[in-house]
């Protein structure tokens, strides 16, 4: 069974859904209609880590994030879990004081703030910083290189208390779309290390480019076929959560393939 994440992104400059959820109130209804089209996990962010986009200041951050998770486990009271999206170890904090269960950590850094919490913890692979990222995208072997990163960061969080461990191998994040096919392709060896998979597909810059071409993607708004399409793929491979926006269309993909 295949677990649903369902983004909640509340910051004015997510690639895909941007601005939409700035107010608190709206944001814990859009999350609350995303459990119901199918999510286990609402994942609410604060900060845009697409490429190139600006780092907020922890306030600004902290502003964002805490009334949406506080509102928002206040109104699922249990139905699903929450997690938070950051990079900043106050942010996690306070979400996780919050309501949050699951760090969900793009730095792959904060494991002793998961276990302090007894939280969760996502540990996602990427290089350097959103805005410096895809000058670091060189692997001679990314598959290797991003499952051995992960598998070193995992064992020390589980040796380090924390109980409930994922491994992101980061698409899109100083990856090229070589990169991101060739993880894609190798999910399985991911899989295989036997740390349940999370993986982040949905309306990036790859599938834009598979239905367009590198200089021309398709616009985001136009990459729902080929997200789910990827979703699918990615179930198939064995991994044990997709983080994506369109929560409907990915559940009842999942539950054709049998995985959900
Ligand atoms: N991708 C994004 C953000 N957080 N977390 C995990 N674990 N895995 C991912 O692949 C991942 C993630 C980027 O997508 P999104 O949140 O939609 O956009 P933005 O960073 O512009 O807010």
């Amino acid at each position: 069974m295949t677990l649903v994440m369902g983004v909640l992104n509340v910051t004015p400059d997510s690639f895909y859904d941007g601005g939409r959820w700035e107010d608190h109130e709206a944001a814990a209804g859009r999350g609350c209609e995303m459990v119901d089209e199918g999510a286990d996990i609402i994942d609410v962010g604060g900060e845009s880590t697409r490429p190139g986009a600006l780092p907020v200041t922890e306030a600004e951050e902290l502003g964002r994030v805490v009334p949406v998770v506080k509102e928002l486990a206040r109104r699922l009271d249990g139905r699903a879990r929450i997690s938070v999206d950051t990079r900043k170890r106050p942010v996690a904090e306070a979400a996780l004081e919050a309501g949050a269960t699951i760090l969900n950590d793009v730095s792959a850094s904060m494991w002793p703030v998961a276990a302090e919490a007894e939280a969760g913890w996502v540990a996602m692979h990427m290089r350097g910083e959103p805005s410096d990222m895809m000058s670091l995208a060189q692997y001679s072997d990314v598959v290797a290189e991003v499952k051995a990163y992960l598998v070193e960061r995992a064992e020390q969080a589980a040796s380090d208390g924390v109980g409930e461990v994922w491994v992101d191998p980061g698409i899109g994040f100083a990856k090229t779309t070589v990169h991101n096919l060739a993880l894609l392709a190798h999910l399985d060896d991911l899989v295989g290390t036997g740390w349940p998979v999370a993986v982040g597909l949905s309306r990036k810059r790859f599938v834009g480019v598979l239905a367009g071409s590198d200089e021309k993607p398709a616009p985001a708004k136009e990459r729902l076929e080929g997200s789910i399409s990827a979703a699918v793929w990615a179930m198939l491979k064995g991994v044990a959560m997709v983080r994506v926006h369109d929560v409907k269309a990915t559940a009842d993909a999942a539950k054709l393939v049998g995985a959900k």
